[in-house]
């Protein structure tokens, strides 16, 4: 059963994610049917994505799909991860795609919408970064992303607690670009989209990248990157990296012991 369904109308693409029983959950087969429809939009005649839930959706996406990460000792998030490689795949592709969010985001999902260029919210969407919660080293890359965004409090903020990030909170952060009522979501998305597509997909094109390489301009020593890469083998080595994935499965609270 497909997760992803592609639609295409007046130059605007739309992917909708499209597993309610798992709470769209970025899992391997959803990512790769993701990327999929990137790239068969990005051929056809599309000028601007959108990419949003299903109807209704009370979790936009639950994130990586815990079970298919990797037990203790091994990178959980590497370079080619799906999730790792579309998040790079969407801040590369010369559309842009709009994030259209109702409902909650959570963990990688969050870097998902973040890699969206505009990002578009109903009173009921909200970010919760995770990786404490389940002792996940994230990624440079990634971390880089929300300090970019959101810059180093906030980030530290959703990193070190765990806790919503409301929409109201998020827009007034200019993490959303617009705060729209639910009913008026999908007309407000599309309107805007409407917009972008009307104007010219080569200066956009252009504009994109130029924005992704200067904002993205960050000077990393390669002593700083061995010093990263050991710090996240420091906790994906750990008991607490195991312990986080088993209680997530055993569905109970875990007990991380800084170890
Ligand atoms: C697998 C899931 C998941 C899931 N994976 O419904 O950013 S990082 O580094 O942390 C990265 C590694 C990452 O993204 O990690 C994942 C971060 N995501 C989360 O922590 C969200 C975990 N999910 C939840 O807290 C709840 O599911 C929410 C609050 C989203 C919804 O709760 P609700 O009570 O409505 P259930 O928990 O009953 O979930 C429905 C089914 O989806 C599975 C979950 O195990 C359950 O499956 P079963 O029916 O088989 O029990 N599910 C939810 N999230 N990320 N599976």
């Amino acid at each position: 059963m497909p997760k992803v369904q592609t639609h295409l109308r007046d130059d605007i693409g739309t992917i909708i994610m499209n597993n309610p029983e798992k709470l769209n959950v970025l899992s391997s087969q959803m990512v790769n049917e993701m990327l999929q429809a990137l790239d068969a939009l990005e051929k056809g005649k599309a000028r601007v994505i959108v990419l949003r839930a299903y109807e209704g959706a009370k979790v936009w996406s639950a994130g990586h799909d815990v079970n298919e990460l990797p037990v203790a000792g091994r990178d959980p998030l590497p370079y080619d991860d799906p999730l790792e490689t579309i998040l790079r795949t969407i801040q590369a592709s010369p559309l842009p795609v709009i994030a259209m969010i109702d409902g909650g985001v959570w963990g990688g999902a969050c870097d998902l919408a973040l890699s969206c260029d505009i990002l578009i919210g109903s009173p009921a969407a909200s970010l919760v970064m995770t990786p404490a919660k389940i002792s996940v080293p994230y990624t440079a890359s990634g971390i880089l992303h929300f300090i970019g965004i959101m810059g180093v409090n906030i980030a530290k903020e959703m990193f070190f607690s765990a806790q919503p990030l409301s929409a109201e909170r998020a827009v007034k952060l200019g993490i959303l670009n617009h705060l729209v009522p639910v009913t008026e979501l999908e007309h407000f998305t599309y309107e805007l989209a409407g917009s972008i597509a009307m104007n010219s997909p080569l200066s956009i094109k252009v504009i994109k990248e130029q924005i992704c390489l200067l904002a993205g301009a960050h000077p990393l020593s390669p002593h700083t990157f061995e010093r990263v890469q050991g710090l996240r083998r420091l906790v994906y080595d750990s008991d607490d990296y195991a312990e986080g994935i088993n209680a997530f499965r055993d569905k109970r609270l875990p007990h991380f012991r800084g170890e």
